[in-house]
């Protein structure tokens, strides 16, 4: 990928957002001027039920950011990743939007060196009850039968999961949602590459540590927050010839609604 290279995830769009979907909008329209590629790496969606809940029947909201990302891909090369709630985008999706899908975890080649980019979520190796979790519903046969009912069945599904799992995060440890180092450590060595981007923990922050004598840099990208009472959250990683850095994505929001 040469040239500028945006990376951004966990926008969390859904029905209930306005604002954050307004910030992410913007963010897109200045991608197209300012990125040479634009790559998602997961959860953009708060909750992925199949590409068909993009068909004919598509909700206002989504409608618009599907258009949002159309015009994206009309300018620069647009990437989508899944993330541990969009994990059911498919080549549907990214083909109405004109994007193509990322693997899980890659490596990608820019004017900043190779970077390991994943959504992070394979690095929270200490919360066994989401692993679990994740290792049932990546199933191919478990996709394919939930898949296999109607929008309204798999959306009562989504409702009950998405309840269950709140009410069991609620009494998880704050250590136990982030990245193991090990795991971590892991894929640095694996990888062979001194820089990663990730997202999924909620916790944007550059890190830095030393793999095997190596210097690394660990960046977890925010999750995107623009409604609400929270002050208001999101960003992106640039990647380009002066390196890899962080932006705060405040500047996209409009005048403040509160004082
Ligand atoms: C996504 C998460 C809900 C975490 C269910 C098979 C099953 C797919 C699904 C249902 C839920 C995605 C598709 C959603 C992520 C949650 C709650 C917790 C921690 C099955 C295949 F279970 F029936 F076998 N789902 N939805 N969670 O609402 O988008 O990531 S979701
Ligand atoms: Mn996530």
């Amino acid at each position: 990928l040469p040239g500028t290279v945006w990376i951004a995830s966990d926008i969390h769009l859904g029905p209930d957002v306005p604002a954050t979907a307004r910030a992410f909008h913007r963010f897109l329209q200045q991608a197209c001027v300012q990125a040479d590629a634009l790559l998602l790496c997961g959860d953009i969606f708060d909750a992925w039920i199949g590409d068909d809940f993009a068909g004919k029947d598509a909700p206002q909201w989504l409608r618009e950011s599907l258009a949002a990302l159309r015009d994206v891909s009309a300018r620069i090369p647009l990437w989508l990743g899944r993330g541990n709630r969009d994990f059911l985008l498919g080549e549907t999706l990214a083909r109405q939007v004109g994007a193509r899908l990322l693997p899980d975890s890659v490596v990608i080649e820019t004017a900043a060196g190779r970077v390991l980019l994943s959504h992070g979520d394979e690095y929270c190796t200490q919360d066994r009850a989401y692993q679990r979790f994740r290792r049932l519903v990546r199933r191919r046969s478990v996709q394919r039968l939930f898949l296999s009912l109607s929008l309204s069945m798999r959306r009562r599904i989504a409702d009950f999961a998405r309840r269950r799992s709140m009410a069991g995060n609620q009494y998880k440890p704050a250590a136990i949602m982030d990245v193991e180092p090990v795991a971590v450590a892991r894929a640095f060595e694996r990888s062979g590459v001194c820089l990663m981007v990730h997202g999924h923990t909620h916790r944007p922050a550059v890190h830095t540590l030393e793999i095997s004598g190596r210097e690394c840099r660990r960046i977890v990208l925010p999750d995107w927050e623009f409604d609400g009472a929270s002050p208001r959250r999101g960003g992106w990683v640039v990647l380009d010839a002066q390196g890899a850095r962080l932006k705060w994505a405040e500047a996209l929001s409009g005048p403040s609604a509160r004082s």
